[in-house]
């Protein structure tokens, strides 16, 4: 290789670790900061609020369950593993500053806690609503089929202030990952078919997200589900940012804010024919 032609491959590799600073020092600043996001309120409240649409072209988004541990307030896990196919008790509770166990939780969707457990692939996607010990932990029974690292969300509210913490949770075994499902505006689940109407949603604008159920053709009738029709959770493929999104209480419709340009999984819950169902689709979000 020539002096020259070396020079060249030598500025070419500068080029490329200059490229990708900048790119993740774009990455960063575009991001809340932890300050900002402690104060910031959540991206459905935000939308609910009317302002969601206006700030969220000029002011960063917030998104929440990427830390165990945010504005004062962390997730403690009693156990960080567990068996494939074993059903355990998952205890966890949440600590304030000075490590003591906080009681008081505001009732959410008519829960005073949510817990959202998937895969880091988002697969396996878990719903589930524990119960508050005496001395103020959190216990359900949980059974995690496969193996892999798991993402445990603890979705409350204290003095007003919702808050999504989340930690690992890892299924020792053989892990057999599945890439993301391509997006579609169809999904079955329990012979249902789910179909959702949107316009292409638009990073840091207000997506109206509509759903319909039918059942061989024929329109099938919601029941109320936590206080509404549904109940929606969609996390960022990526890092598994979790947006809180705000239900239409009469109808399976929801107003969230995507934060970022990508992909999401959406996490749509039911009730209908007595039971709960789960529908899930791939949201790609437009820049
Ligand atoms: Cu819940």
């Amino acid at each position: 290789m020539s002096l020259a032609a070396r020079i060249a491959g030598f500025a070419t590799v500068l080029a490329l670790v200059f490229g990708a600073a900048a790119l993740a020092g774009s990455r960063i600043d575009a991001r809340p900061g932890e300050d900002a996001r402690d104060a910031a309120p959540a991206i459905g409240a935000m939308a609910a609020d009317g302002h969601g649409a206006e700030r969220g072209r000029r002011a960063p988004q917030t998104v929440r369950g990427l830390a165990v541990s945010e504005g004062g307030l962390t997730l403690d896990l009693a156990r960080t593993t567990a068996r494939p196919g074993r059903r355990t008790d998952l205890v966890l509770r949440i600590a304030d500053r000075a490590g003591r166990t906080v009681r008081a939780f505001d009732v959410e969707h008519t829960k005073r806690m949510h817990l959202v457990v998937v895969r880091r692939d988002m697969t396996g996607f878990q719903h589930l609503h524990p119960t508050q010990r005496p001395d103020g932990a959190w216990t359900v029974p949980l059974a995690l089929r496969d193996a892999g690292s798991y993402r445990v969300f603890a979705d409350f509210s204290v003095g007003g202030r919702p808050r999504t913490l989340a930690g690992d949770l890892a299924v020792d075994g053989a892990i057999r990952s599945r890439p993301l499902a391509a997006p579609a505006p169809v999904a079955e689940t329990d012979g249902l078919r789910v179909g959702l109407d949107h316009a292409t949603p638009r990073a840091g604008a207000e997506a109206d997200l509509r759903f319909s159920v039918t059942h061989d053709g024929r329109p099938v009738a919601v029941e109320p589900y936590l206080g509404a029709r549904g109940h929606l959770v969609a996390l960022r493929d990526g890092d598994l940012a979790f947006l809180h999104v705000h239900p239409d209480p009469g109808r399976l419709r929801f107003m969230a804010a995507f934060p970022t340009a990508g992909r999401y999984r959406l996490f749509l819950q039911f009730r209908a024919e007595g039971r709960v169902h789960t529908a899930e689709f791939t949201q790609e979000v437009a820049r």
